[in-house]
């Protein structure tokens, strides 16, 4: 057992706000776990802080039209604010703007520079004339050479997902100004991360309890090979480069992201009044690191930043990095561009945080992609949180209340039953402990709300409703036993719901400053008074979370995701009734506009059989000019109707997608045929 624990998460880009995703990868179980190690008496602190550098936030500029400066400001002062309120209780919340982390961080690369580590290479990288600055690949836009999508980045198709370089599109522009980039020689510092390739494989391999999805990971890039790896780039936004001929150049953000933290323990540090402090937690052998990210940042977790400590030699190296998979959302891919998100400030406004720690606790994707729903949120909290811990809690304090005048009553010869009961107390703790530290959250959430079904049954059993006449000795026993329990889950269930176990170590006289070791089957003393409490936990009303799955899907459908906004389907009809519709192909042979009307055009239409005249809304969508030779399908059957003194005879049938265009429904039968 190491003297102390150092706890990172994830530093978030300040490019837009927390949603659940960020939660279930990082924040969570990373405050799960810390709160669990700190009621068990450990020195442990968990440090985090916004990533300001990189094109992350220089594209979140772009869009908007303001300065990089005004991005971070807004998102590190929101993503704080409501990382509190959802409570994660970090010590420190830094951020990569500041001079301390300017100056590790650049002292961190004149460390490795100095020891000639890196290798100067030159690289052909695409160049916009007019911005006079070399794009990055998120800055260079084309047509997919996999899908034809013509929007795709550098980077990234977002169409079809294929993961691209710069070179591979399709007439490449540059995304600031629209002109056709030049190819240009550019100079980078690079790490050989090969150098450090079988060191790695052995210290990997070497590392206990490490979880499969994360050794899985590691294993299929030194798979691959490790080659070199840029650590610095051409912007002007970051951490400049600390040499003279690296002048506009910067250190690569997932360079200096990861010394983040050793920036932010510098703070945290200072602010305690003992600036050297910082160096216990990342210079002592005793510490042990633990770095919470999503598995989207393992690779830089567990292969860059430890070559990178491996080679300074002053560093700590992480003991686990206990990655998360991804969240889905209602069955969908998670997606902030598309608008299938749930933003925490947002929930915060409707929900309790205590709520979505449980909830989200109990689905976190810990060894394979898990799905958050609402149906789920409404069904755990209600059945769960409600009718198990709540309910629980509510019928052993109001019973004790209304027969008992609010006292803990006396265990006088109790029953197997009793003592077995209070036993599972300590049973459950175990569970617990082992779960948690072991980074099985869902599991220690579980034997947690088990000890509330374990009480639950037990009041079921005992029946003190009936023994409170017939035998009032055995009635204060279940009660005894009850308020122990729920003495008990005031603290076992508080690094999940802090806010409500405060709430109920209040109404029990339970002291705050309990820890988590003096958890046993007596905290309550017989005798000692408990107050009326009020119900934890409300139900969650259909109607309530529908709200938010509609809200979901109308941001989406405003966001104009591929899931779209489809109309929704009429009811259903016989047969007979569609068949009365008597469709048939035709040619459009003449059209003009109608005089005073916007929309209307007159459009005469070969039937083969004859020719008609129909009146058709397309006007803002086409010129009479270009539909003529066009084929139509009609309905010719439809009872004539006049329109600005002009008679229509049947109508021309559409599709409209969704986003309102018209397209003709086209066939290729010849004029008057059938169309069935
Ligand atoms: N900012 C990526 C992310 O937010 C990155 C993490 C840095 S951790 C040192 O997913
Ligand atoms: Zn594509």
């Amino acid at each position: 057992m190491s003297k102390r624990i150092l706890v990172t998460s994830a530093l978030p880009y300040a490019n837009g706000p927390i949603h659940l995703g960020h939660l279930a990868g990082a924040y969570l179980p990373a405050d799960l776990f810390t709160r669990y190690q700190r009621l068990k008496g450990k020195d442990i602190i968990h440090i985090c802080g916004s990533d300001e550098n990189g094109v992350p936030i220089t594209i979140a500029a772009e869009k908007e039209g303001v300065s990089p400066q005004e991005i971070v400001d807004r998102y590190h002062t929101r993503n704080k604010d409501v990382f509190r309120k959802f409570g994660i209780d970090f010590d420190y919340y830094g951020r990569t703007s500041s001079e301390t982390h300017k100056k590790t961080s650049q002292d961190f690369f004149l460390n490795l520079y100095d020891q000639d580590i890196f290798t100067k290479q030159k690289q052909e990288q695409f160049f916009d004339e007019e911005a006079n600055m070399f794009l990055p690949d998120r800055y260079v836009k084309g047509t997919c050479p996999n899908c034809g999508h013509p929007e795709a980045y550098g980077d990234q198709c977002e169409k079809c997902g294929t993961s691209l370089s710069p070179t591979d599109l399709i007439d490449p522009v540059s995304a600031l100004t629209g002109n056709k980039p030049i190819v240009k020689e550019t100079e980078h510092w690079f790490i050989p991360l090969g150098n450090y390739q079988e060191w790695l494989e052995e210290w990997i391999g070497s590392r206990e309890n490490w979880k499969p999805n994360v050794v899985g990971q590691c294993k299929s890039w030194l798979d691959t090979g490790l080659g070199d790896r840029a650590v610095t780039r051409d912007l002007s936004w970051g951490v400049p480069v600390p040499l003279k001929e690296g002048e506009g150049k910067v250190l690569y953000v997932w360079f200096d992201a990861p010394i983040g933290y050793i920036s932010a323990t510098k703070e945290w540090a200072k602010i305690q009044g003992d600036p050297d402090r910082w160096k216990t937690y990342w210079q002592d052998e005793e510490t042990t690191l633990i770095h919470f990210i999503g598995k989207d940042n393992i690779v830089f977790h567990c292969i860059m930043f430890p070559a990178m400590l491996k080679q300074h030699g002053d560093f700590v190296l992480p003991e686990n990095v206990p990655a998360n998979e991804f969240l889905n959302l209602e069955g969908r891919k998670l997606s902030t561009s598309k608008g299938w998100a749930v933003w925490l400030e947002e929930y915060l406004e409707e929900f309790q945080a205590d709520l979505l720690r449980y909830v989200l606790g109990t689905t976190l994707p810990e060894t394979k992609d898990s799905d958050f729903s609402w149906k789920d949120f409404q069904s755990r909290v209600n059945s769960e949180l409600a009718d198990i811990l709540g309910n629980f809690v509510f019928r052993t304090t109001s019973f004790t209340q209304r027969f008992f005048e609010g006292a803990v009553p006396e265990l006088s010869n109790p029953t197997d039953l009793d003592i077995k009961t209070l036993e599972k107390i300590s049973d459950q703790k175990e569970k617990i402990e082992k779960a948690y530290e072991s980074f099985k959250f869902r599991e220690a959430i579980y034997e947690t709300m088990e000890l509330a079904r374990i009480g639950n049954r037990y009041f079921t059993e005992t029946e003190p409703w009936k023994t409170r006449k017939e035998n009032p000795e055995a009635c204060g026993n279940t009660l005894y036993v009850c308020l122990q329990i729920s003495a008990a889950l005031s603290v076992l269930f508080e690094p999940i719901l802090p806010q409500k176990m405060h709430q109920l170590r209040q109404q029990l006289g339970v002291p705050e400053s309990i820890a988590w070791n003096m958890v046993d089957d007596h905290i309550l003393s017989a005798g000692q008074l408990i107050e009326e409490g009020e119900i934890l936990f409300e139900k969650i009303e259909d109607e309530t979370v529908e709200k938010q799955v509609e809200k979901l899907k109308q941001r989406a459908a405003d966001k104009g995701s591929s899931e779209k906004n489809f109309t929704p389907l009429k009811d259903e009809i016989e047969f007979n009734n569609f068949a009365s519709l008597d469709l048939r192909a035709g040619k459009i042979i003449a059209a003009k506009k109608v005089k005073k009307s916007n929309k209307l055009i007159q459009i005469t239409v070969d039937l083969g059989f004859e020719k008609r005249t129909i009146l058709s809304g397309i006007a803002e969508f086409f010129d009479p000019d270009e539909i003529v030779g066009q084929s139509v399908c009609v309905v010719a059957n439809l009872a004539p109707k006049k329109m600005m003194g002009i008679e229509s005879n049947g109508m021309i049938l559409m599709g409209e997608d969704t986003e309102g265009t018209l397209h003709f429904v086209e066939t290729d039968a010849e004029p008057g045929s059938p169309v069935t």
